[in-house]
């Protein structure tokens, strides 16, 4: 007997339902739908670069299909949950768009993530498979499957793309096409679960309609100017939203260009790529852009093909943005988003002054921003306020967590992005700070209260508090400042035992502070944030911020 058919929906109020669709932003679109569109307009054009792999538009649709038959072979239902960790390879894109084609949903990891925070996406998703490759970037995933099943049952489905060991293997699967579904999904269905940074705690998951997902990189085209001839490059990790949507490879895709996968992010690695592909677009985080601008002035490699460079994520000081356009001599976008959806770009055809010194304005008409003090008044324009925004692409609320819901949305619907910003009269933000502790490492988010939580796991501490420390090549790095219990752990230590919890490596302090005491803090009375904010204070006051090593190790 098949289980009931699950679907996940968003609560966009009715009157703004018809409003997006009267706009036209919400066409009724799915994602088999666009892939099925594209194999029949381009079957031959070529789809994804991977390594040697080359994979046609025809190609990719006939891998998304046999992936789906195998899923749906397997005993796997339309509307189940499927997280997937797969790294910069073409499966990415072949076991994706094979989930949407079997009416799966997938929640997308990132391949730094390891098993605590795969078994909490698990949990939180309900999801009952485990999609990964065998190896990737050195680290073998069977490990982490064995553990996650068990760990948590419900995870009944392993594939595993290489060597599968007990696992399926993804390519034992085999065409069926009369098992995939007759229907499309409804376009305002969540299409996927992908992860958030995680402002407060574990990192909640953001549920995307077809309908506004679709929108958002429809939209990011032609901003961008992307069409069948551009020929974009994936060096970020292609699961995250900036690669996949703005516009990234979904982008490009829908235009009918070239997705072109890096899984190196050295620069003669990809100036290699760039070249032998005539790449076209890109997208970094600002540590990446000024270390690829400074190599692109001393490379033989000829990058002429590059069109633009967009830079996004963390914050491009001006001063930054001025060596990526020096070092790249193209164009450079600023992209300021958010996997919750709104996204602002600096505009191909913008002054340099708003390209240096702004991130953009955002992609739709009907993206409402406020910007507001602490009272939630809206404040002057060009003053500094915390950004509130709604719209045609921004999710009403965080997938099955009501607590998070509470804290992250405004009662008539605005998402609370926790970022500082001004706007200026012609709508183009600048982004001054954060609202909250998050750590923004390099453009991965870190959760300052999850990490001291780990912390607090580990019998030698007796208190942690965790803060953000500007950094001259992440931008920020993470330290934590420990009062230990009973005898002092080492640094290396400590950090060893983080990744031994299986903790994704980037979420390890940098940097560890030994006190004997918070001072001046009754406990208690004194909240979280003050003490950071006091800690971090009085680090920056006491030394300056030297530039971190750029690994954990
Ligand atoms: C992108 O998405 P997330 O979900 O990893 O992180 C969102 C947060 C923002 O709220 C902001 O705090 C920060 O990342 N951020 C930036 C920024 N772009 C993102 N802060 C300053 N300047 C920027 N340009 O990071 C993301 C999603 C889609 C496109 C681009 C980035």
């Amino acid at each position: 007997m098949s289980e009931p058919l699950i679907v996940l929906r968003q609560t966009w109020p009715e009157d703004f339902v018809q409003r997006y669709r009267r706009a036209g932003y919400w066409r009724g679109e799915t994602f088999p739908g666009f892939l099925r569109e594209r194999v029949g307009r381009f079957p031959e054009r070529t789809a994804i670069v991977d390594h040697e792999q080359r994979w046609t538009y025809a190609q990719l649709g006939e891998r998304a299909q046999t992936i789906a038959a195998g899923l749906l072979a397997m005993g796997l239902h339309p509307g189940d949950r499927v997280v997937l960790q797969i790294g910069n390879v073409a499966e990415f894109y072949s076991v994706a768009f094979g989930l949407f084609l079997a009416g799966m949903i997938p929640v997308y990891a990132l391949p730094a993530h390891r098993i605590t925070e795969i078994s909490h996406f698990v949990h939180k998703a309900q999801a009952c498979a485990y999609i990964a490759q065998q190896q990737y970037g050195g680290f073998d995933y069977r490990v982490l499957a064995r553990e996650l099943q068990a760990r948590e049952p419900g995870v009944r489905h392993v594939v595993i793309s290489g060597d599968a060991a007990e696992f399926t293997p993804l390519e034992s699967f085999t065409p069926d096409p009369a098992r995939l579904p007759a229907t499309d999904p409804d376009p305002q269905s969540v299409a996927f679960l992908q992860i958030s940074g995680g402002s407060t705690g574990l990192s909640k998951l953001i549920p995307r309609t077809h309908d506004d997902y679709i929108y958002s990189f429809r939209a990011s085209n032609e901003i961008c100017r992307i069409t069948q001839d551009s020929r974009y490059l994936v060096a970020l990790p292609a699961a995250h939203n900036f690669p996949m949507s703005s516009p990234g490879a979904l982008g490009t895709l829908y235009a009918g260009g070239t997705v072109v996968l890096s899984r190196s992010t050295a620069p003669e690695d990809a100036f290699a790529l760039i070249e032998r592909e005539r790449v076209t677009d890109l997208g970094l985080v600002p540590p990446l852009a000024l270390l690829w601008a400074q190599s692109a002035q001393q490379t033989r490699a000829d990058l002429s093909s590059l069109r633009v460079v967009q830079v996004g994520g963390a914050k491009l000081t001006p001063e930054a943005a001025r060596r990526v356009i020096a070092g790249f001599k193209c164009q450079l976008q600023q992209v300021f988003g958010m996997a919750e959806g709104l996204v602002n770009y600096t505009r191909l055809d913008d002054d340099e002054n708003t390209i240096l010194n702004t991130q953009g304005r955002p992609i739709s008409a009907d993206d409402e921003v406020l910007v507001v003090d602490d009272q939630g008044q809206a404040v002057p324009i060009g003053q500094s306020g915390y950004l509130l925004t709604r719209g045609p692409y921004t999710i009403r609320g965080y997938h099955n967590d009501d607590a998070a819901n509470a804290r992250a949305f405004t009662e008539d619907g605005f998402y609370r992005t926790g970022d500082v910003v001004q706007r200026s009269a012609n709508g183009y933000l600048t982004v001054q700070g954060r609202a909250n502790d998050h750590i923004n490492r390099a453009g991965e988010k870190i959760s300052a209260e999850e990490v001291e939580d780990h912390l607090l796991a580990h019998p030698q501490v007796f208190d942690a508090a965790v803060v953000s420390i500007p950094d001259e090549y992440l931008g920020e790095r993470i330290c934590a400042f420990i009062i230990v219990r009973g005898e002092k752990p080492r640094a290396p230590a400590l950090k060893a035992w983080m990744r031994e919890r299986g903790l994704a490596a980037f979420k390890v302090p940098d940097q560890i502070v030994f006190v004997d005491a918070f001072e001046n803090t009754a406990v208690g009375k004194t909240s979280r944030k003050e003490l950071r904010a006091r800690l971090r204070g009085e680090f920056l006051g006491g030394q300056s911020a030297s530039p971190a090593s750029p690994s954990n190790t």
